[in-house]
């Protein structure tokens, strides 16, 4: 085997593994079903909250985007249920996105959806509130204060208790940062190499964000150049 193919094989093997990390939130839209090899999930009746009409069924809807969405509650007795992932939040502003639709609510005022980071309460709603968000409704939530550039636990967590049906629908979360650096791809602070890579590994693809930096839906020679126009330390 000679150095060029070697040299190539190493590239394509790093490429592969940074183009884990290039994406803040993996798999935010569920597409990989369940198990899911990004979300840690836990439900106490169902396995995973993450369902497709298949297995899950209609009656109540489906999905926002895809195929896949996340079912939290969906029964009448108690049910916790829960979505977890580790994510590299970049420094800059940055916004958590989601949507979310409450398709059955019990009226007993305490069945609730929370989301936060490391444990800390940044969105909760109650079965209550399917007025505001029933159908389908984006929820923006500013996590700046998150935007280290390190690693944070995402969760997305439910209870529900009966004794009526309560039903949380979530789907197509994102992380977005809004100013800042988003050519960081991997979050450390400056653009670089592996940030390259990463571009390289998403090429012709549409990751739905960076590094897809003028959003016409692949990645492509003027993503390249965007990246190289910001190469080095981030502001
Ligand atoms: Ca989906
Ligand atoms: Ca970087
Ligand atoms: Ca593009």
């Amino acid at each position: 085997m000679n150095r060029t193919i070697l040299l190539t094989i190493a590239a394509l093997w790093l490429s592969i593994n940074v183009t884990a990390q290039a994406q803040i939130v993996s798999d935010g839209g569920f597409e990989l079903g369940t198990p899911n090899p990004f979300w840690d999930e836990f439900s106490t009746n169902f396995g995973s909250p993450i369902c497709n009409q298949a297995q899950c069924g209609s009656f109540f809807g489906g999905p926002f985007k895809g195929d896949w969405w996340a079912w939290f509650g969906g029964t009448t007795v108690v049910e916790i249920g829960s979505l977890s992932q580790q994510v590299t939040i970049p420094s800059g502003t940055v916004t958590l996105t989601f949507w979310l639709d409450i398709t059955a609510a019990s009226g007993n005022g305490v069945d609730f959806l929370t989301v936060s980071l490391d444990g800390i309460d940044l969105f909760t709603v109650l079965e209550s509130e399917m007025g505001a968000f029933h159908p389908w409704t984006e929820v923006t939530v500013d996590i700046s204060s998150f935007a280290d550039g390190r690693s944070h636990l995402l969760s997305f967590d439910s209870t529900v208790t009966g004794p009526m049906r309560t039903n949380f629908f979530v789907d197509a979360i994102e992380i977005i940062s809004k100013t800042g650096c988003p050519a960081d791809l991997d979050g450390d602070g400056s653009v670089g190499i592996l940030d390259l890579l990463a571009l390289l590994a998403a090429w012709g693809t549409d990751p739905g964000g960076p590094p897809d930096f003028d959003g016409d839906g692949s990645v492509g020679i003027l993503d390249l150049l965007a990246l190289l126009a910001n190469w080095g330390p981030c502001p």
